[in-house]
C-alpha cells in the first residue's frame, strides 16, 4: 500500500546530526495540505533515522527546524526570504543549505509537493546541501481512473474500485484518502474518478454528495476531483434531477439542466476540477447526435463551468467503424478530421485530450498528429498507465521510453521547432492550459495496479507531467530507491529490466510498426494477429499472402501522412526516410522488402519475436538474482508474473511467426518456425 512511500530505515544512522530538531509547519488547520506536509515530515523522519521531530505550528523558531508553508506565511511569520524564488502556480522552494530548511510553496498543494521532495532526498540517503525552485510545466496533471459505479474497472488489472460500490460511493474513504497521498508525491493534482463511458446515474443527489466525500478525502493532498459525463444525460432519468426529452446541446432545457447540476456539484464540491467527456466516440452519445458541431457539446460544459473555474476535458478519441474493402479509409484519420475543422472554435476553458498516437495506446505509433493541427486549442495528451494492450500487468513493460517518442517527437508546425511537450505546456502555441491525463485505473489489491513493479509507470508518469524533460533512466532509479531500498545490485537489474522491457514486448507482440496483434476484438491480452482485420475496427494490417502493412501515404493510400505539417508529412511519405520500428504503419510492402537493417520485412518479424521472447526468459532469472535482497513477499509476487510473461511470451512468438509463415510460405532462414 506504501509503494514508494515507505520512509524504510536508512542504513547509516550517522546522517543523523545533519538533521532538522523540529518542524514547523505554518498552518494549523488539519485539513490543510501545510498540516499534511508537517505530519508527513514527522513520519518520514521518524521512519528514515528514527528520530522523532516534534511538529509546532504557526511562528516558531526557524533555527534548526524544517519550515513548511506556503511562501506568503512563511514572509508572514519570518520575514522576507532574501532571493526569494520565482514559482508559479504549484510550484516550490526547496532550501536544505543554512540552518533551516525551507520548503516553500507558491500555493499549500506547492509546499505539500516541497516536503515530499525533501523527504524523497532523505529517503534515497541524499543529504547534500541543495537550494532551488521547482515549477510545473504545466497546469493539468490528472489522472482518470475508468471505474464504474456497480465496482468495476474498465480495463483495469488491480481489482475493483476504491471509490465506487453497488452504483453509489462506498462508505470507507481511506484508500481514496491514500491514493490522494500517492498523487500528491509525484504532483498530480486532480483525478477523475468515474469511467469514460459514464453513467448518468453519478449526477444523483446521493452520489454528488458522494462525490463531496471523496472531494473531502482528497483535498488534504491537494489532489481535486472531476468527473466523467454521459452526454445524454438529461434525458437518462436520473432519480432527484429534471427528465428532459432531449440532450440536444443547444436547446435551453438542456443548458439550464447542466447549469442547475453544475450548480448543486460545486454547492458540495467547490473545488471541482471539471467534467471528462467522451462524445460520439465507440456508441456515446454526443452533439453529433443532434447534427450540433463537437465544439457546440463541449462549449456546454465549457459555459456552464466557467463561473466556478472548472475546465472540460474534452476527448478527441472519435471516430467512426469502416469498410475495410475501402483501400483509403482510415480510422488513424478520424481525430484531425473530426476536429481540425472547429480550432478556434472551442471555449478557453475546453481543453482536447488527445490519446499519443492516433489509433488506440498501441505498442508503437507514431505521435497524433492532431497536437500541431489545433493551436487555437488548448491540448493535453492522454497516457495510460494501466497497460491494457500491453500485457495487462501480466507482463512488464516500463513505460516511460515509449512516452517519451511521443513527448520529445518534433511535429515541426510551421518548419519551427515544436516538441510535442512544449506543444501540451501550452508553450508553443501561447495556451494558457494544457498537461497531461494518465488513465490508471487503481483498484482495491494492494500493490494498487496488480503488480509491484508496475508502479513504476505510475511514479514516473507523475514525473513527466510536472517535467516532460526527466529521465525514464533517473526516474526509474529514484522509483527503485524509494521502493526496494539501496542495493546497487537491485538498482542495476531492475534498471535493466525496465529498459528492456518495452523493446522485448514491442518485439514480440508487434514490431515495425504494425501495433500490437494482440486480440482486439474481445480481451486486448495475448495474440491473435487475424483479429486485426476483417472487421470495421479499422486496426488493420492489410496482410495477405505477399504483402502486408498499411498504406497511409498521400500518393497512394489513406492520406494520413498528409496530417503532419510538411516536413514530417515527407518523412512518412517517403519509404526511405520513414524509420524501421514504423515502417509497416505508413507503407505497405512486400514480405520480401529489404529494411534499412539489411533483413527483409518477414525475417525480421520472425528474428524480432524470437529475440523478444529471449529476452523475456532473461528476466526470470535476472529477477531471481535478487532473492534475499528484497523482501521475500513482493519477490514471490513478481517472480511469479515473470514466470509467467516468459512463458506467455513463447505463446506471443510461437502463435505469430506461425501465423505470417502459414500466410506468406516463405521459410525462416534460421529454420524456427513452421513444421519442421
Ligand atoms: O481502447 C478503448 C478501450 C475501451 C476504452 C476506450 C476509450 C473506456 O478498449 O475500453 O473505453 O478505448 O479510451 O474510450
Amino acid at each position: 500500500l506504501a509503494a514508494w512511500l515507505r520512509y524504510a530505515p536508512l542504513p547509516g544512522a550517522e546522517h543523523r546530526a545533519s538533521l532538522p530538531s523540529h518542524i514547523v509547519a505554518l498552518n494549523s488547520t488539519t485539513s490543510s495540505p501545510v498540516y499534511i506536509a508537517g505530519q508527513e515530515l514527522e513520519k518520514g523522519i521518524e521512519g528514515i533515522f528514527g528520530k522523532q521531530c516534534k511538529v509546532h505550528h504557526g511562528h516558531y523558531g526557524a533555527a534548526g527546524s524544517v519550515v513548511v508553508g506556503t511562501l506568503d506565511e512563511y514572509t508572514k511569520a519570518y520575514g522576507n526570504l532574501t532571493g526569494a524564488p520565482d514559482l508559479t502556480e504549484d510550484g516550490f522552494w526547496l532550501s536544505t543549505k543554512g540552518s533551516t530548511v525551507q520548503i516553500l510553496g507558491q500555493n499549500e498543494r506547492g509546499a505539500l509537493y516541497g516536503a515530499f521532495e525533501y523527504l524523497s532526498m532523505l529517503a534515497q540517503g541524499n543529504l547534500t546541501q541543495v537550494a532551488y525552485a521547482s515549477n510545473p510545466s504545466a497546469p493539468i496533471r490528472w489522472t482518470n481512473e475508468w471505474n464504474n459505479l456497480d465496482g468495476s474497472i474498465e480495463r483495469g488489472f488491480a481489482g475493483n474500485s476504491i471509490f465506487f460500490a453497488d452504483g453509489v460511493i462506498v462508505s470507507n474513504l481511506t484508500r481514496a484518502a491514500e491514493y490522494a497521498r500517492l498523487l500528491a508525491s509525484i504532483r498530480i493534482n486532480a483525478v477523475v474518478v468515474n469511467n469514460v463511458n459514464a453513467n448518468a446515474s453519478l449526477l444523483t443527489p446521493q452520489n454528488i454528495d458522494g462525490l463531496g466525500r471523496i472531494a473531502d478525502a482528497m483535498r488534504p493532498y491537494g489532489v481535486q476531483v472531476g468527473i466523467s459525463l454521459l452526454f445524454s444525460s438529461p434525458s437518462s432519468a436520473v432519480q432527484g434531477q429534471t427528465n428532459l426529452t432531449t440532450f440536444d446541446p443547444l436547446d435551453e432545457s438542456v443548458i439550464a439542466w447542466w447549469t442547475n447540476v453544475t450548480e448543486q456539484i460545486y454547492e458540495r464540491v467547490p473545488d471541482m476540477a471539471g467534467y471528462l467527456v467522451k462524445a460520439n466516440s465507440e456508441g456515446q452519445p454526443g452533439p453529433i447526435t443532434y447534427n450540433r458541431t463537437l465544439s457546440q457539446g463541449a462549449n456546454l460544459f465549457a459555459k456552464a463551468l466557467q463561473p466556478y473555474g472548472g475546465i472540460v476535458m474534452f476527448r478527441a478519441f472519435v471516430y467512426n467503424q469502416l469498410n475495410e474493402s475501402d483501400w483509403r479509409a482510415d480510422r488513424a484519420n478520424a481525430a484531425v478530421d473530426f476536429f481540425q475543422p472547429l480550432d478556434g472554435e472551442f471555449d478557453a476553458n475546453v481543453v482536447i485530450q488527445i490519446k499519443y498516437g492516433p489509433i488506440d495506446f498501441q505498442v508503437r505509433e507514431p505521435t497524433s498528429p492532431l497536437f500541431a493541427d489545433i493551436p487555437k486549442s488548448n491540448t493535453a495528451i492522454e497516457l495510460q498507465i494501466s497497460p491494457e494492450y500491453l500485457g495487462q500487468n501480466c507482463h512488464f513493460v516500463y513505460l516511460p521510453p515509449l512516452w517519451k517518442t511521443v513527448l520529445d517527437f518534433d511535429l515541426r508546425a510551421d518548419n519551427t521547432t515544436s516538441l510535442v511537450k512544449d506543444i501540451i505546456s501550452g508553450r508553443r502555441f501561447n495556451r494558457s492550459l494544457g498537461g497531461s491525463a494518465g488513465v490508471v485505473n487503481v483498484g482495491t489489491n494492494d500493490t494498487w495496479l496488480g503488480s509491484h513493479l508496475a508502479m513504476s509507470n505510475l511514479y514516473a508518469y507523475g514525473r513527466l507531467a510536472w517535467n516532460p524533460s526527466d529521465d525514464p533512466t533517473m526516474m526509474l532509479q529514484d522509483w527503485v530507491r524509494l521502493t526496494f531500498g539501496l542495493d546497487s545490485s537491485v538498482i542495476d537489474t531492475i534498471t535493466q529490466m525496465s529498459l528492456e522491457s518495452w523493446p522485448a514486448y514491442e518485439n514480440y507482440s508487434g514490431n515495425l510498426g504494425i501495433q500490437t496483434l494482440i486480440d482486439i476484438l474481445y480481451t486486448h491480452f495475448g495474440p491473435n494477429p487475424q483479429s486485426q482485420d476483417g472487421n470495421g475496427w479499422g486496426q488493420w494490417t492489410r496482410a495477405d499472402g505477399e504483402t502486408i502493412g498499411m498504406d497511409r501515404t498521400m500518393s497512394n493510400g489513406t492520406g494520413f501522412s498528409g496530417q503532419y505539417p510538411s516536413e514530417v508529412a515527407s518523412m512518412f511519405e517517403n519509404i526511405a526516410t520513414t524509420p524501421d520500428n514504423l515502417l509497416l504503419w505508413f507503407h505497405h510492402v512486400n514480405y520480401t522488402h529489404v529494411l534499412k537493417s539489411g533483413a527483409t520485412v518477414i525475417q525480421d518479424f520472425y528474428d524480432q519475436h524470437f529475440a523478444g521472447a529471449d529476452t523475456a526468459q532473461t528476466f526470470v532469472s535476472m529477477w531471481e538474482s535478487l532473492q534475499g535482497k528484497i523482501d521475500e513477499e513482493r519477490w514471490n509476487d513478481q517472480l511469479f508474473r515473470q514466470v509467467f510473461q516468459a512463458g506467455h511470451s513463447i505463446v506471443w512468438r510461437d502463435a505469430i511467426t506461425n501465423f505470417y509463415h502459414n500466410l506468406s510460405g516463405i521459410p525462416d532462414e534460421a529454420n524456427r518456425v513452421g513444421n519442421h
